[in-house]
């Protein structure tokens, strides 16, 4: 087998300096979530480690994905594709098409049997024997159980790719479903979102990429770096939320002064992702952020619990707080009791004022 090369070798090649490697390899190990006494670790790997064999295949879904994942900016998507990893086949990124395209997968997959990282993004159709997501004139299904054989490691992207996603959404009509159950044994890192944040998803691939081996995960196949933290605890609203504070409606004062979404549907209590500390667009926002409740697009079956702007009855109102989010004590859920009666006076107050600027308006007039 010729010799690949490792990332240390790329950029020698393409006349890159030291130091933009150096600075290359911190920002991954900020990425990755690793403390910076493994910079020297990871540098070692990025010179030593030929690159990974990826191949990307897309299922059911909307692409979403790939646009969140061409937006990472540290590392940079393009740094990833193009000097971090081989990226062999991709049906968005590849230039390549048709049956030449098709061929080269089968080298692939054939010529790297056992090594390569198998990236999916999408859901898998079986209803009908799986006509309703044809790739490369062939079902998805037996595509993904055929390079999935050859594969070290699969990465799920996104939540289509994870459960199912909107194509598995109520009543499911083409019996689609998340990747798990027809990769075989393969190791298997689940990164949800809809779309997922874009530096989780070069930060997974380049952790399996470096050290060879997966992040750890928790119950879920969630890498902990990234899926560890509750929305609810590192949003920024929070302290609205521990103060009683609550937009009642998309444009009353609380809205505008940016209270807590709760009482609009807000799921961040029961959602494991990193918005709330990593945000989206280096750093520039996130939905709570933009005034739109978290509609929970990392929780599987997400699509089946709308509407989103409401809190639902399996949720419970404010008094039943206590029931969502694995990890709320029940003394949150009494605070939360007080929270409720605070809000009640907080709402009061506010359409007194409401009422009194509305009054104002009208003696003017
Ligand atoms: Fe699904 Fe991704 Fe949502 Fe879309 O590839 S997770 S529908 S953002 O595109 O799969
Ligand atoms: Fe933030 Fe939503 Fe929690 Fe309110 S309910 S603090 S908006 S995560
Ligand atoms: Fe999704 Fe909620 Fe983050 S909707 S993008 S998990 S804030």
């Amino acid at each position: 087998m010729d010799k690949r090369e490792s990332m240390w070798d790329v950029y020698l090649r393409k006349g890159i300096s030291r130091r933009s490697f150096l600075k290359g390899c911190a920002a991954l190990t900020a990425m990755m979530g690793l403390s910076t006494d493994m910079l020297s670790e990871v540098v070692e790997a990025a010179e030593a480690k030929p690159l990974p064999v990826v191949i990307w295949l897309h299922g059911h879904e909307c692409t979403g994905c790939d646009e969140s994942f061409l937006r990472s900016a540290s590392p940079l998507a393009s740094d990833v594709v193009l000097n971090n990893i081989d990226l062999e086949y991709s049906h968005v990124l590849s230039a390549g098409s048709g049956e030449p395209f098709e061929a080269h997968l089968e080298e692939t997959i054939q010529k790297y049997a056992g090594q390569y990282i198998l990236a999916v993004e999408g859901a898998v159709s079986t209803k009908d024997n799986g006509i309703y997501c044809m790739t490369g004139g062939k079902p998805f299904v037996q595509t993904l159980q055929r390079v999935a054989k050859g594969a070290a490691a699969v990465i799920a992207y996104g939540t289509c790719a994870t459960s199912g996603g909107i194509q598995a959404a109520n009543p499911n009509p083409t019996g689609s479903s998340g990747i798990s159950h027809f990769i075989g044994d393969k190791p298997l890192v689940n990164v949800p979102g809809c779309p997922p944040i874009p530096e989780v998803m070069t930060g997974v691939i380049m952790h399996v990429a470096l050290f060879g081996k997966l992040p750890p995960l928790d119950g879920d196949g969630r890498p902990k770096q990234f899926y560890g933290n509750r929305i609810h605890d590192t949003c920024y609203r929070r302290p609205f939320f521990d103060a009683g504070l609550f937009a009642e409606s998309y444009d009353d004062k609380g809205s505008k002064a940016g209270w807590c979404l709760y009482k609009l549907g807000c799921r961040g209590p029961e959602t494991y992702n990193s918005c709330g500390n990593m945000r989206w667009y280096q750093g520039m926002s996130y939905p709570i952020q933009s005034g739109a409740p978290c509609i929970g697009c990392s929780n599987a079956h997400f699509w089946d619990e709308a509407p989103f702007s409401k809190r639902l009855p399996e949720y419970g109102p404010l008094g039943d707080i206590d029931k969502i989010g694995a990890g709320l004590a029940v003394a949150t859920g009494v605070g939360v009791v007080a929270h409720g009666a605070l809000s009640t006076i907080q709402k009061k107050k506010r359409q007194e004022a409401e009422q009194a600027e509305h009054d104002e308006k009208q003696v003017k007039k």
